[in-house]
């Protein structure tokens, strides 16, 4: 057995059987070794930053990691922006680096550089392997990093020696336990439980593991039993929405507007979820959010055993299960008229299949998506967690991957969607049932907002012709087609709202193209 065939051994022995990669020639024992393991699946991208971000929304709806296969250090580069999404997710995620032989390092030849710089900027774990007969030994330490809590990135550095070489070995071994994290703090929840129940003004501002499952609904509870505020962090990686779900808020994106939410709140507790802070600075602003004289009592981080917190500081405020507010089931009506941005989140709210699965890169076109899906049936919502835009199409891919029986919809802004619209390619090619809905708004309207803000003064058309997407206007369907998709283009709210119902019915992945007026 060789290396290559003893790593993709130990991965499935693991339940990691799926791997996203983009190849080239260090990599190709690995890629051969893929027809001597039938367990794993090989999903071809065609853009590393596909492939990251595919593993990211395949470990997020998964709970497990799925591998990625990169090219050197050109090609871990190409996949960073995903990969520090993935970071920002908590994802666990597998990346195998292929490299030179160890043998051919002294030529410095065209594609080496410097791979385990680039890999610690989004990994908690890099290693480049330094046997043959220690690389199975090697791939279940990165899944033990990975799988965290919190999940995170694993670099595994595959030297092509170490992958052709005879004498691999397949560590396979007794599944390890479901990590579930660090025991809470007893005194921090002792005081977050007593400022609950105080009549002073609290809030819940939960996120990664508390925004799903067993633990967001005891948060819930908890907030139904002390009349405090519930909200979760702006970008969660998975949140738990729709009819029969708790109401929970985000916090907003604009400072302005979480200084609005967290308006005399004088406790706020931390539920896997960081202290707000300004997704970016601004001249004369603050970059903490926390309002002056509130304290914040951190319950649990993101590498502590959230189950056992919210369980803990629920069982001291006397939480009663099942008392949490649901959401009720509301559905808005179809939209009517020429097509606009509002016109399009509420047909998806009217339309959005039970089950569906969200993977939301709808930026300013996508403002009213939220309130327009929040009574929809049952689903989950996946956003830009590291602010990283080119996320949405990859995430979808991922997450379909994983749960090839739901449907996926992609609210894809049109600037987001050209860093990675090749997942598109992919989505056909494994026949996933991945619905996007392409925001075409012409423009990076949201900086047209941040230039403003920023202070600069009154932009020149120079400065505005930076974010201007429409000349020439850029043919997503024509795209998508080319790309193996069916689509089509709307431009009034009764053609999207058919042609979003055609596509959600029809298996297999399409476009629906909204040309929408930008709302700034
Ligand atoms: C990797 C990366 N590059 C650049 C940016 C800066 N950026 C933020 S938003 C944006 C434009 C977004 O345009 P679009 O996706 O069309 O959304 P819209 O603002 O039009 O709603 C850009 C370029 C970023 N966030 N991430
Ligand atoms: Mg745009």
């Amino acid at each position: 057995m060789n290396g290559a065939q003893a790593l993709i051994g130990t991965l499935v022995a693991h339940r990691v059987d799926t791997c996203f990669m983009n190849p080239g020639t260090s990599e190709m024992h690995f890629v051969a070794a893929l027809d001597e393991v039938p367990a794993m699946h090989g999903v071809l991208a065609l853009f590393e930053g596909v492939a990251t971000g595919a593993a990211d929304g395949y470990a997020r709806m998964a709970g497990r990691p799925a591998a990625t296969l990169l090219h050197l250090g050109p090609g871990l580069g190409n996949g960073l922006a995903n990969l520090h999404n993935a970071r920002r997710a908590h994802s666990p995620v597998i990346t195998i680096v292929g490299d030179h032989a160890v043998t051919h390092r002294a030529y410095d030849a065209q594609l080496q550089s410097d791979i385990e710089t680039v890999a610690r900027n989004v990994s908690t774990f890099v290693r480049t392997s330094g046997s043959t007969a220690g690389l199975g030994a090697d791939a279940v330490s990165a899944l033990a990093a990975a799988a965290g809590p919190p999940g995170s990135v694993a670099t595994l550095i595959l030297p092509a020696d170490v992958s052709w070489s005879e004498g691999g070995v397949v560590v396979d071994g007794p599944p390890a336990p479901s990590p579930t994290g660090a025991a809470p703090d007893d005194a921090v929840t002792a005081a977050a439980a007593g400022a609950l129940r105080s009549d002073q003004p609290c809030a819940l501002l939960i996120g990664g593991r508390a925004c799903s499952g067993a633990a967001f609904e005891i948060v819930a509870d908890i907030a139904a039993a002390t009349g405090c505020k519930l909200l979760c962090e702006t970008f969660p990686a998975r949140l738990e929405r729709g009819a029969g779900r708790p109401v929970v808020d985000r916090l907003a994106y604009l400072a302005e507007f979480t200084a609005m939410q967290l308006e005399g709140v004088r406790h706020l507790v931390l539920l896997d979820a960081r202290s707000p802070v300004s997704f970016f600075a601004y001249p004369g602003r603050p970059s903490d959010l926390v309002p002056e004289g509130c304290v914040v009592h951190p319950v649990a981080g993101e590498a502590d055993d959230v189950l056992a917190a919210v369980s803990g500081l629920a069982a001291l405020v006397s939480a009663e299960p099942g008392s949490a507010l649901h959401q009720q089931a509301d559905r808005p009506g179809t939209p009517t008229g020429p097509l606009t941005a509002q016109g399009v989140c509420q047909a998806l709210g009217a339309l959005l299949p039970e089950g569906a699965i969200v993977s939301d890169e709808g930026n300013t076109s996508g403002l009213f998506a939220p309130g327009a899906t929040a009574g929809a049936p049952p689903h989950d919502w996946l956003c830009l967690t590291g602010g990283a835009i080119g996320q949405g199409l990859p995430v979808a891919l991922g997450a379909a991957t994983a749960e090839p029986d739901r449907r996926v919809i992609a609210l894809e802004a049109d600037g987001s969607a050209l860093y990675t619209f090749q997942a598109w390619w992919t989505m056909a090619r494994q026949g996933l049932d991945v619905t996007t809905i392409l925001l075409n708004n012409h423009s990076y309207a949201v900086l047209n907002m941040e230039l403003d803000r920023v202070g600069v003064g009154s932009p020149g058309p120079k400065a505005r012709d930076m974010l201007d997407l429409g000349r020439p206007s850029i043919d997503f369907v024509q795209l998508a087609r080319g790309l193996g998709l069916t689509a089509s283009r709307a431009e009034t709210a009764e053609d999207f709202t058919d042609q979003l119902a055609r596509a959600l019915a029809t298996p297999g992945p399409s476009v629906v193209e909204a040309v929408v007026p930008s709302l700034l």
